[in-house]
């Protein structure tokens, strides 16, 4: 495979003033006549546009039809020699949407059609220089038959519809800004929709449309409210105006990602469009309004200010998760007591961080690990990753934190003022951030700081603390080191550099007080005090401290980096009681709780009898108990870390093991607390009216999340509990909260009954039945077997992403005991997966072959027969590019 490097970046030589698409569009053959303005901008150059699974019909050049020996046409590519410098291109090829099974490109999907181009998917409709680079107007033309596919949509605004012989019609569309060609879509067929016209501060009238399967309309109306709310905080919290006159979301059931932010037109996986509270659990809400928010801010972060090229993506999509969870935290802050905002925002923090310690550590530390702006790659679909989304938003948040909110709002500002209209690189936004940060702070610059877009590798921050009791003062040690693994070096560059870290302190005297803290040769005093660390090892000293205090690490998680600091449990505890920042006070029972863990992993793997600490209990017990902590906050302390997350902290993992002894710690925690527990979910019964919002959805999260603790105790009464509460639930997170502990520690019986009589109240929404097949995936009796009985039942396919990701994705990683059964059962039911996603879909089969990533990690007994599937699925012939990639790089 061909190997892709950011280095070999070279401008496009012809521009592409304007493009004129005409659609006839048909299931098995769908007509694409494409008209380009061109320029050529080299002397000679040779115009190369990309096409892939494309036959090409007709090409000519301004009028005349081009000579069969004036170009050539392949698998990959139409080249076209001796242009002239300005001239008129007609394209004129064809294409099979009905059996486009990679959701690429133009495909069918329940009789409708839509289209997918990012990353590379205009390539699979027409002809053309599929780059971001290459900005070009659009104007659109959409033909088919009216009965059929009475709605027609593509990008910007309406210019006309009217009626055509043969029962067809046709509707025009133009998008006034250049685009590159990633954002153009269509959508044509059979949709219902909602609407409201919603005005800007400038006062102009938007259109916002939300369109569904006919009948599904009264299902979108939050999706529409978060539109409407996303719309209103661009412009409050950065001052940005939508700059078209109609937006509009529609909703898919076939969709590779979670949705796509073409311009005006977004498309959406019907998965984060539709809920309404009997089918759609509290986290469904809020992915809607996330992913909505997400789509509609990339107006500005992605499509307004755009990526020259593919290695520059967390340019778009790290400043706009970065986006989307401050938009977040703001809705769940909205109308709440100042406390309780505070409280709402921790939450967020820490569900991010959960994210990104889970999904995004392990891909740093393994044999994808890449820098947020990689160096190579030979499938660019394989570069959606949380490294250039989910680092890539801290690595935006930490310039927040060093420049300040409103230097920061001013650095983007500086940002859209050099930029807009432009394709541009990460670089450029750091320029753009240092001005403003050198105006504010002047001697100071980001050069440290642009380390984090070319160095991989989670960095570790070592901490080392010194009291001198005679002078009153405490010494901060700060050292950073970054491990080798998953480097990446431009040639001749040295190894890993210190990077730019600000980390955030505060200490506690040893009753849990909050020290004033204040920095020798300040006078200012504070509970937090932000250290910028940019060697490789500082120290700062704090005076008039009279006794040694208790630090309190990375306050809100500065900065995407792991702390190591040798707390007793002891000083964990007064953090996990005390501590002032409600994200290092979750961080210390998290930290207790996976001591914890470890510490029985090692005892169930050496066969010794398993017993949990008193001192654990306590701790627990106390946050139960603990009258103000909020609902939802509480919910986060008491859940326990992830395995994902703790198998990081293993030098070799024994996944079985360590289920076991997560399990066991979780049935103790039920069965020494009972009383705790049920007092948390009586106290938290949310009667009346369902609504969405922080406060109730923490109620929920706390009862479910005891409930379920109560059974994975077997504690008496708690089965009947949860299954009075599955039947007489009024909305999916309890009926779904109930099931789900049922299906994970309630009695097979008592399971499967309740399993039957959810499949036949919901056999006809998909989304609820995605969510009925991933129970089973995840469930702790479902075995392989199991799960290929499942992958046999009608309402299976590997066809609908969805569908694959709630059976195959789920058990391969989030089954811990099933898939790493001793045998290697599971893994050979991995490859077998994978090559079967592969010859339909090798995007989503590229996304599964990453469950074994950590594969050389695993205790030797697993080792290898997960070498063993790795190898039978790269030896495959005809292995897509996207899962070759994967595999390669695992077995690497
Ligand atoms: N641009 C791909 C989908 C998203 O990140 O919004
Ligand atoms: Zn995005």
């Amino acid at each position: 495979p061909v190997t892709i490097s950011r280095q070999d970046y070279r401008p496009y030589p012809f521009e592409i003033e304007s493009v004129d698409l005409q659609f006839d569009l048909d299931p098995t053959r769908s007509l694409v006549h494409s008209r380009l303005a061109l320029q050529r901008l080299t002397p000679d150059a040779e115009l190369v546009l990309d096409g892939e699974e494309l036959e090409l019909v007709s090409v000519k050049v301004d009028g005349e039809v081009l000579a069969a020996d004036r170009y050539t046409v392949d698998a990959q590519a139409l080249r076209i020699k001796g242009l002239p410098e300005h001239c008129v291109l007609e394209i004129t090829s064809a294409c099979n949407p009905s059996t486009n099974s990679t959701l690429m490109g133009l495909y069918v999907s329940n009789g409708n059609f839509f289209t997918q181009c990012e990353a590379e998917g205009f390539r699979r409709i027409t002809f053309f220089a599929d780059r971001p680079d290459v900005m070009s107007r659009y104007t659109v033309t959409l033909r088919g038959n009216k009965a059929a596919y009475p709605v027609l949509l593509s990008n910007g605004n309406l210019l006309g519809e009217r009626d055509l012989e043969d029962g067809r019609h046709e509707a025009r569309w133009e998008d006034p800004f250049r685009k590159p060609c990633y954002l153009f879509a269509l959508v044509a067929g059979k949709f219902a929709h909602v609407e409201r016209t919603a005005r800007t501060s400038s006062g102009r009238n938007i259109l916002l449309q939300v369109y569904s399967d006919p009948g599904s309309e009264d299902k979108t109306l939050y999706a529409l409210d978060s539109l409407e709310r996303s719309m209103i905080w661009d412009e409050t919290r950065y001052g940005l105006e939508l700059d078209l006159d109609r937006f509009m979301i529609v909703a898919t059931r076939d969709f590779n990602m979670g949705a796509m932010e073409n311009k005006g037109l977004n498309i959406f996986n019907a998965a984060y469009v539709l809920a309404d509270p009997d089918f759609a659990t509290d986290a469904n809400y809020s992915d809607i309004e996330a992913i909505v928010g997400h789509e509609y801010f990339h107006n500005w972060t992605g499509n307004r200010v755009t990526c020259r090229d593919w290695f520059q993506l967390s340019l778009k999509e790290g400043l706009t998760v970065f986006r989307d969870q401050e938009f977040s935290a703001d809705m769940m802050a909205a109308s709440l007591s100042a406390e309780e905002a505070a409280s709402a925002r921790a939450v967020k923090r820490i569900d991010d961080v959960v994210t990104l310690r889970a999904a995004q550590f392990p891909e740093d530390a393994g044999p994808m690990a890449h820098p947020i702006r990689p160096e190579s790659y030979q499938e660019i679909g394989n570069f959606y990753t949380a490294t250039v989304y989910e680092k890539g938003a801290e690595v935006i948040r930490m310039q927040q934190t060093l420049l300040g909110v409103d230097g920061f709002n001013a650095g983007l500002k500086e940002y859209f003022r050099r930029h807009d209209g432009q394709a541009v690189t990460c670089d450029d936004f750091v320029a753009a951030m240092e001005s403003v940060y050198q105006a504010r702070h002047p001697g100071k610059d980001l050069t440290v700081f642009r380390r984090w877009y070319r160095q991989a590798g989670t960095p570790r921050v070592t901490v080392t603390l010194r009291h001198d009791a005679a002078a009153r003062t405490v010494t901060v040690e700060l050292a950073q080191r970054s491990d080798k693994v998953g480097v990446e070096r431009l040639p001749g560059e040295p190894d890993k550099q210190p990077l730019h870290i600000p980390f955030a302190i505060g200490l506690l005297d040893q009753t849990g007080r909050a020290l004033p803290l204040r920095l020798a040769g300040s006078t200012d005093a504070a509970d937090t005090v932000l250290l910028e660390l940019t060697t490789e090892r500082q120290q700062w000293v704090f005076e008039d401290i009279a006794d040694a205090p208790v630090p309190s690490l990375l306050r809100d998680f500065s900065a995407p980096v792991i702390v190591e600091y040798d707390f007793s449990d002891a000083e964990l505890a007064l953090l996990l009681a005390h501590d002032t920042n409600a994200f290092t006070r979750w961080e210390a029972g998290q930290e207790l709780a996976s001591r914890e863990i470890l510490r029985l992993t090692a005892d169930q793997a050496a066969g010794r009898p398993l017993s949990l600490s008193a001192s654990f209990v306590n701790a627990w017990a106390a946050v139960l108990r603990e009258p103000t902590l909020d609902a939802a906050y509480r919910e986060r302390v008491l859940a326990l870390p992830g395995e994902k997350t703790l198998a990081e902290r293993m030098t070799e993992v024994d996944p079985v093991a360590l289920a076991v002894a997560r399990d066991f710690v979780r049935a103790e925690l039920g069965r020494q607390l009972a009383a705790d527990w049920q007092a948390a979910v009586d106290n938290n019964q949310t009667p009346g009216e369902y609504s969405p919002d922080p406060i109730p959805a923490g109620r929920r999260a706390l009862k479910n999340f005891a409930l379920a603790t109560l059974q994975a105790g077997q504690v008496a009464g708690a089965e009947a509990q949860l299954e009075a509460q599955y039947a007489a639930a009024q909305n999916m997170t309890d009926r779904l909260g109930a099931l789900a502990a049922l299906v994970q520690f309630g009695e097979a019986a008592a399971a499967d009954r309740a399993l039957q009589d959810f499949y036949q109240r919901w056999e006809h929404e998909p989304l609820v039945i995605d969510k009925w097949f991933a129970l089973q995936a995840t469930g702790r009796r479902t075995d392989v077997a199991a799960v290929r009985k499942l992958a046999d039942h009608p309402a299976f396919t590997l066809r609908n992403p969805n569908r694959a990701r709630a059976l195959i994705f789920q058990f391969c990683l989030n089954n811990p005991r099933g898939f790493h059964a001793a045998g290697g059962a599971g893994y050979r039911f991995w490859a077998e997966q994978v090559l079967a996603l592969d010859a339909l879909n090798p995007d989503v089969a590229a996304r599964l072959a990453r469950a074994m990533d950590r594969w050389v990690r695993f205790v030797p007994a697993l080792r290898a027969p997960m070498r063993q599937a790795l190898e039978q699925v790269r030896k495959h012939p005809g292995l897509s590019r996207a899962v070759t990639e994967i595999v390669s790089k695992a077995l690497e």
